[in-house]
């Protein structure tokens, strides 16, 4: 089974993800594990932090000469910014002046898990609450991506709405869209969008405030048969959803038309069944987002996640003093105005791990040649189909 978990936090000395179940000789090279994590650290709307930090991954087990054995792999990357942090964040001595905090801010996980976890200064609670995180999950999304590239899989997102600038997607040849994204500074296809959104990112600067928005995750060339419909934890489109509502900030997700569904009648909500020889059985639209009853169905996988506001606003909400229990403003602290763009690249992660879970569930094999045996074998039993 393909698993993993992380650990760190966001001005410790390090982040660390432990990925478990690939499969024997797959290749893995840091560079391309590097390419995901930099695509992760832009986008504009990003604070101080991205200036100091330059991640990058060290492969501490589970590859040799670039190819993975099968063992438990671990990815580490440090944070840059420990230099500054080694005091406040020290694991062994007290620091009195360690940049505490007293007043939460509204929507963050500061006052739930500070009285969840008995604690007096909620850096204990936001440290690990912190999105910094999702650079390990970028980490083993990029290892999971390679595993779907062997298969013909490619993963992309792109950024469809950043506060009240929402992209045309539906003008734009969707052929272009991951190219078009990756080259826009927020990673939005549509150019005329992007301008305004950097336009109304640079105006939430100014007043000291926030914007979230939504992306749009696509997976394509996803074979039939990923997931089950036999049991509710075995859903493809339940598990894409944990997977991605997990990300941090993250308040919802879409598969296909989504809230879309609730405002047409049936016949304009599925997607009618054709067949020719040559292509078998094919669909000429794809609303449902390529799963039908917790099934791939052969079509691309299209999944859109909307995020809210980051809640570490320059210009505080009101809060109480934890202390005091006095009213007071929420804390400033160095923050993102928008990580949507990066949220994205988060996105493609979450969605890669899943994928190649459901894909090993399906063709396992304890090495990459018999689950490529297993693959084709399955494939040509459903092409006779
Ligand atoms: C984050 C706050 C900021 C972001 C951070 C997520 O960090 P800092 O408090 O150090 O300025 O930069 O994101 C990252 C560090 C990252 O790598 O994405 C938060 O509170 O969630």
């Amino acid at each position: 089974m393909l698993r993993f978990s992380t650990a760190g936090e966001s001005h410790g000395q390090a982040l660390v993800a432990i990925l478990e179940g690939i499969p024997a000789g797959l290749n893995i090279n840091t560079e391309d594990i590097d390419v995901d994590l930099a695509r992760r650290q832009k986008g504009y709307g990003r604070g101080q932090r991205m200036n100091i930090e330059t991640d990058q991954v060290n492969i501490l087990s589970g590859v040799r000469y670039a190819r993975s054995l099968g063992s438990p792999i671990t990815l580490l990357i440090y944070n840059r910014d420990w230099e500054n942090w080694k005091s406040a964040m020290s694991p062994t001595s007290v620091d009195i002046d360690g940049k505490h905090l007293h007043k939460p801010r509204p929507g963050h996980a500061d006052l739930a898990g500070l009285m969840k976890y008995g604690v007096y200064d909620f850096r204990e609670i936001l440290e690990r609450a912190s999105a910094r995180e999702t650079a390990a999950r970028v980490a083993v999304g990029s290892v999971c991506r390679e595993l779907l590239k062997e298969f013909g899989i490619n993963i992309y997102s792109y950024v469809e709405t950043i506060g009240s600038v929402s992209a045309k997607i539906s003008d734009i040849d969707k052929t272009k869209l991951q190219h078009l994204a990756e080259m826009s500074f927020v990673r939005c296809p549509d150019k005329n969008a992007s301008k305004k959104m950097i336009q109304l990112i640079k105006q939430a600067n100014a007043k000291g405030d926030t914007l979230g928005g939504k992306f749009t995750v696509v997976a394509e060339n996803v074979p039939v048969g990923l997931g089950s419909h036999t049991q509710w934890d075995m859903k493809l489109d339940g598990r894409l959803a944990q997977s991605l509502m997990s990300i941090q900030a993250i308040k919802s997700v879409e598969i296909g038309m989504g809230t879309k569904f609730a405002g047409v009648f049936g016949s304009a909500a599925h997607d009618e069944i054709f067949y020719s020889n040559k292509k078998g059985f094919y669909r000429t639209t794809n609303r449902a987002g390529g799963t039908e009853g917790g099934i791939s169905n052969g079509e691309n996988i299209e999944i859109s996640c909307t995020m809210k506001p980051i809640p570490s606003l320059s210009k505080p909400l009101k809060s109480v003093n934890i202390h005091t229990k006095k009213a007071e403003n929420a804390e400033a602290v160095r923050s993102d105005v928008c990580a949507v763009p990066a949220a994205g690249v988060v996105g493609e992660a979450a969605v890669a791990f899943e994928l190649a879970r459901a894909m090993l569930e399906k063709f396992g094999g304890d090495c990459m040649e018999d689950m490529k045996n297993n693959y084709k074998n399955y494939i040509s039993r459903i092409q006779i189909i």
